[in-house]
Parts: structure tokens; sequence; C-alpha cells
């Protein structure tokens, strides 16, 4: 049997793990066997780490999106239907990626039918970041190049998910529908709470039933504005392991202190923005989780583990707009630091890099 694949696509902060995580538990109760296949330009995902937390098989294509390692993505999704036996996976690609409709789902759909079952491409908005990019906000931090790419994400979309509507006023919500619906017709609207649930069975059937509409939609994009927007997003995942000599290390106060501390540094440089910050701790068995999506918005701490550790493994994931150097120094001194504040901090890993140009491996250009 043909396994069914959900693609969850959206900008970088979106939601997407968290709808992923959700509908994993969703379709788990519907007595689906699930899997997940998570997508980063470098290795150390943090989305990974929680996903596999949460005890769903998981695999990971890490080095570059999934457009441009079709191949690695193939075989990843073959390597799950063979080990986990799944009748659902769920997909997350990179948030910076767009085309995914000619460069993922066409391919999967003409080639390779037989195995997988491609469902509707559906794209998550954080509608903060949707009203200031939509309405052109002068502080929306994002240059025309980066908003081509949003936008570009929401015309290829077979289902705009307006996500966070738990934490959106009537008012917002309204005119966010307007916008969307005025500007992207084409495409049918959902809005739901991937952290409270609220929508989430209705969208999750919808793609399921609606098989027939995926990747119905190949808007032209040029990868030269595309590659220049998706270069101004400084990228960098550290690992490090963190220690208390005086004592425990609490997990929940541990990455607060450490997204916090990062989103300050960030902010002290001019014209900065950040596009995701995550950072988890891992001691003990438990997982915390901190993340922050935008400047104007701060952290939160999106999973408490309320443990205690001998010491953590932390994982600190960022795109921001700022070169990657200065954040890899803004990590360092942020290390230094959580050193003044008593932690013995030993660096295992930290990598960072600008995204390279776009070359998909496959591109068609009109849909089955
Ligand atoms: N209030 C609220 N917050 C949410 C909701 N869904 C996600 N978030 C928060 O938004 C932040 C980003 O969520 P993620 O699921 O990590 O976003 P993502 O799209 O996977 O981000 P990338 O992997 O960087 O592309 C986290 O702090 C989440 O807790 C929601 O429905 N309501
Ligand atoms: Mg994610």
């Amino acid at each position: 049997m043909a396994v069914s694949v959900y693609i969850f696509g959206g900008f970088l902060g979106a939601g997407k793990t968290t709808l992923l995580s959700r509908a994993a538990r969703e379709l788990l109760e519907r007595g689906r066997r699930v899997a997940a296949v998570l997508n980063d330009q470098s290795p150390g995902l943090v989305d990974t780490q929680a996903v596999a937390a949460e005890g769903l098989p998981v695999a990971e294509v890490a080095g570059a999106c999934f457009c441009c390692s079709f191949d690695e993505l193939l075989e990843r999704l073959r390597g799950l239907r063979r080990s986990a036996l799944p009748d659902v996976i769920l997909a997350e690609p990179v948030g910076s990626c767009t085309d995914l409709s000619a460069t993922v789902l066409q391919p999967l759909k003409r080639l390779y039918a037989e195995e997988f079952v491609v469902l509707p491409l559906a794209v998550l908005v954080d509608p903060r970041r949707a009203l200031r990019i939509l309405t052109n906000m002068p502080k929306g931090g994002f240059s025309p190049r980066a908003a081509y790419i949003y936008k570009k994400q929401l015309e290829e979309a077979d289902a705009i998910v307006v996500n966070k509507i738990d934490r959106l006023d009537r008012q917002s919500r309204e005119h966010l529908r307007v916008i969307l619906r005025e500007r992207f017709a084409h495409a049918p609207l959902f809005e739901i709470s991937a952290r409270t649930g609220e929508g989430v069975p209705e969208l999750l059937s919808w793609m399921e039933q609606n098989a027939a509409a995926a990747s119905q939609r190949i808007p032209e994009v040029d990868y030269d504005v595309y590659a220049a927007g998706e270069a101004e997003l400084g990228w960098m995942n550290a690992v490090c392991r963190v220690s208390r000599p005086e004592g425990t290390v609490r997990l929940d106060e541990l990455v607060q202190r450490v997204c916090g501390a990062m989103a300050e540094a960030i902010a002290e440089i001019a014209g900065a923005e950040i596009a995701h910050l995550k950072v988890l701790a891992l001691g003990s068995g438990a997982t915390a989780l901190a993340n922050c999506v935008s400047l104007s918005d701060g952290p939160v701490l999106s999973r408490s583990s309320l443990a205690r550790a001998a010491s953590a493994e932390v994982v600190v994931n960022i795109r921001a707009f700022v070169a990657p150097e200065t954040l890899a120094e803004q990590w360092q001194r942020v290390c230094e630091m959580l050193g003044r504040d008593g932690y013995a901090v030993e660096p295992l890993t930290c990598r960072w890099l600008r995204p390279g140009r776009p070359v998909p491996v496959y591109r068609f250009d009109v849909p089955v």
C-alpha cells in the first residue's frame, strides 16, 4: 500500500513542527501508524530531537533542502517505509524554501506514485508575521527579496493555514482573512492552533480527502531573487553540554536564559531580525524547548519539562537576518555569560552558514 505523505510548509517559525507533533497525535488516535521526516541546511536539528522525544520514528535530511536533496528525501521516505511500516509520513521542509510544488511534490507524484500518495501542500503562516509582510509594514524586518520567498510560498499553496489563532484577536483574524482571500484566492483557507489543536482534525481530514488537489499550481519563480532572499539569512546550529558545578541544572530555566540572552545579543545588531531562534535542552530523559520567532515577540517556553539534571545537552538553532559569523560571535558571548552565571559550558559543535543557491534535482513546470 502506498504511504500518504503530508507536507507542512511555511516560513520559519510559522508552527510547522508544532503542527507535525499535533497531527501525529491526532492520526495515531485515528489508528494510523505515523513517521516523520525533517529537513535543514545543516545537521544538529532541534526539530528532529523534539519530534523523536515524542516517540515518533523520525528521519532527517540535513545539509540541503528537500528540493536540492530529492534523492536523499526519497531514501529517507523509503527507509521509514521499510523500518516503521507507516500508513502516514509527515514531512517538514526548510522554512526558507519555496517552489516545493515543482521540485518535490510533482516528482513524488509522477515518478513514485506506487509508493507514495502526496497530499495537498499545506502552507502555514504566523499571523503577526503575515500581517507585517502582506501589509508592507516597515518593521517587518524582511527585505523585498525575503518577502518574495514568503509570497511565493503562499502562491504555490494548495491550502493556506493561518496558525496560532489562540493568540489572535478577532479583528486581526478578520483582517488577515480578507487579505489572504483577496491576494491568494486560489487556496482554501484554514484557521488553526497547532498548540491547542483547534481546527487541526478538520485540516487533516481535508488533506486526506483531497489528494487529487495536491500540487495543482506551479508559480513562476525567479531563482536569482529566491537565492538572494535566502542568502540574507544567517544560519547557526550549535550543541554544547551544560552543567552546574554547584548543583543541578533546571532545564526550563536554562533554555529560557539561553534563548533570552541570544535574542538580546541579536537585538544589539543594527538592522537585525530573528526568523526563528530555538533552544532545546535534553537531560535526565526530559526535554525543554524555548523559541523566539521575532524580536518583537520575545522568547517563549514552548515545552516545559519541570526537570532538573546533573548536566544537559543544549542544542541551539538560529535563523536570523544577520551575518552567520556575527551569530557565532554572539553565541560565544552568550556562552561566556552562562559561565559568569555559574554554569560550566563545554562546546561540542558549532556550524554557521549562509544558504547557497537552491539547485533542485527536478523541476516540473506543468502540474500533472
Ligand atoms: N500561540 C501559539 N504558538 C504556536 C502555535 N504553533 C506554534 N507556536 C509557537 O511558534 C514557535 C515556532 O513553532 P515551530 O513549530 O517550531 O515553527 P516551525 O515552523 O517548525 O519553525 P522552523 O522549523 O524554524 O521553520 C514556537 O514557539 C511554538 O511554540 C500555536 O498554534 N499557537
Ligand atoms: Mg520546525
